[in-house]
């Protein structure tokens, strides 16, 4: 008896002074800032720690091992420790399992995916590469917040909670746009944008390459176009352009992120640059100057000679090569000094070249006039009227109503950087809007997602970039990833200011707002 009375007095002793340790180590889920929160979440008993003897299982499959391996890469940067990887699933304890399963019929979406964590090990499973990435973002957000740094942190304890997670998008098209012509970045710029937004599950990345003030992108056939072209931006700032090798590597590192890039070259407006480069494309023959300032709506193409159909058929050919997605966008935007008959005429024949080579149209609103079919992707930005036309058409719908998506638009009239035609735009406005209720009347299965637009008159380098797209982006990846029921301002602003840790390890010069302050 006596015997069994100390057992117990040495269990108790054990368990009081194992519990504060465990529970240090195993925060709640609560505090892992999850964003988009995803659609399901369920809190399981405890949580898993990755320690250096946990293995990764990949499965045999390619694209399985390939998100393991980003994995394993993330975690040796961050913690110093290389995890052995396994191509065979075993459900061995103290294990992670990325898990490519295309029968998995339970999981919704390309891009939904399960996640457990338990105790003995993490399951990651999705039908596609797309979802197993998705999947793979939120595990980065329930470890430390060290994950994303890039300098070894041996201290760092890497506890995930326990959790189940059954996760989905409510829209296939969450989309960022970022204008390269009014002000030129250089890849890495595009680069580092790709990886920041990839993280919050933003699966589109619309380039706006050419506008009045340059044109960004090598055209083999009119060498001119940036020979001439892309010497200009705004406020007589330097110039640039993607050569056709950059430009690819621009794509492919958006495809290692599951990101798809979609490629503006607007017309028939918006073209000095190009008017400037070759004096044929000009009703009278003469070649512009070119513009550093930032005005809109005064050039065109012309529209009656047949060069200018050359030209078009000449760039969309060679850009449609580089385009891995299914859409080139034409923009067709504040063509104020075209004629409407001109400008339908124009987009008609422009759309069929697109079609010549393969690829489906997206357009600002506007291009609804000149007659769309099903397959386009009409770019609500400032007109409900004129984009319900386009859905009349039954043209899928992208929503970036201005004074909500536009990332340009300045947080308060006194923050610097930005514009404010479409009025201020702080964080809370930019987060509470509804996507459904924007445009009455559209079929909801019409409108496909959401993008966020950053116009570059008034953006000169990548800290004004991160200034004016953090954090407002980052709520909207939330309105497009996230059901309405799931998600409310008050939790999210909870989870953001929390978040702010990890945006501070990436160096990403954010906008402080005040909201921010505990
Ligand atoms: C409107 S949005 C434009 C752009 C400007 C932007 C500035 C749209 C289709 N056209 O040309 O850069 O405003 O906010």
């Amino acid at each position: 008896m006596k015997k069994y009375v100390s057992y117990i007095i040495i269990l108790l002793y054990i368990c009081i002074s194992c519990t504060p340790e465990k529970t240090a180590i195993f925060v709640p889920i609560t505090e892992r800032s999850l964003i988009p929160y995803p659609n399901e979440v369920v809190t399981a008993e405890q949580g898993f720690l990755i320690d250096a003897n946990t293995t990764i299982y990949a499965g045999t499959s390619f694209d399985s091992q390939a998100i393991a391996l980003q994995f394993s890469d993330r975690f040796t940067k961050a913690s110093g420790i290389t995890l052995v990887t396994k191509k065979e699933s075993q459900l061995a304890k103290n294990s992670i399992h990325f898990v490519l399963d295309p029968t998995a019929n339970e999981i919704s979406d390309d891009e939904g995916y399960f996640l457990k964590s338990t105790k003995d090990r993490v399951i990651i499973r999705a039908k596609t590469m797309s979802g197993l990435f998705m999947g793979l973002q939120t595990f980065y957000q329930l470890l430390p917040d060290e994950i994303v740094s890039d300098t070894i942190h041996p201290k760092v304890v890497w506890a995930i909670p326990g959790v189940i997670i059954n996760d989905a998008p409510q829209y296939a098209y969450r989309g960022a746009m970022l204008d390269v012509a009014r002000h030129f970045f250089p890849v890495e710029d595009v680069k580092r944008y790709i990886e920041l937004i990839a993280s919050y599950k933003i699966n589109k990345l619309h380039l706006h390459l050419t506008d009045d003030q340059g044109w960004r992108i090598e055209i083999k056939s009119w060498p001119k176009l940036t020979e001439i072209g892309s010497t200009s931006a705004v406020g007589g700032d330097q110039g640039g352009f993607y050569t056709q090798a950059q430009y690819r590597d621009i794509v492919a590192y958006a495809k290692l992120h599951h990101i798809t890039i979609i490629p503006e070259i607007d017309m028939p407006g918006h073209t000095n640059a190009a008017l400037a480069s070759y004096p044929a494309l000009n009703c009278d023959g003469e070649a512009r100057s070119l513009y550093t300032g930032m005005k809109v709506g005064f050039s065109t193409l012309c529209v009656d000679k047949e060069i200018t159909y050359q030209f078009l058929d000449d760039v969309i050919r060679e850009l449609s090569a580089l385009t891995l997605g299914d859409y080139i966008h034409l923009g067709g935007d504040e063509s104020h000094v075209t004629s409407k008959e001109d400008y339908n005429l124009f987009l008609t024949k422009a759309q069929a070249i697109v079609k010549k080579y393969g690829k489906n149209v997206m357009g600002w609103e506007d291009i609804q006039s000149a007659g769309i079919s099903d397959e386009t992707i009409i770019q609500h930005w400032t007109n409900p009227e004129i984009a319900r036309l386009g859905a009349k058409q039954g043209a899928s719908i992208v929503l970036s109503p201005a004074p909500k998506t536009y990332l340009d638009m300045k947080y308060t009239k006194d923050t610097k950087i930005g514009l404010t035609w479409a009025g201020v735009t702080p964080i809370d406005s930019a987060y509470m809007w509804n996507p459904q209720s924007i445009l009455k009347d559209v079929p909801t299965s019409q409108i496909i997602g959401i993008e966020s637009p950053l116009w570059t008159e008034t953006v000169v380098d990548m800290n004004a970039i991160e200034y004016l797209a953090f954090p407002r982006l980052i709520g909207h990846a939330e309105l497009g990833w996230t059901q309405e029921e799931n998600r409310t301002w008050d939790s999210y602003l909870q989870r953001l200011k929390n978040h702010q840790n990890r945006l501070k390890i990436k160096n990403v010069h954010y906008y402080p707002s005040p909201l921010l302050e505990e």
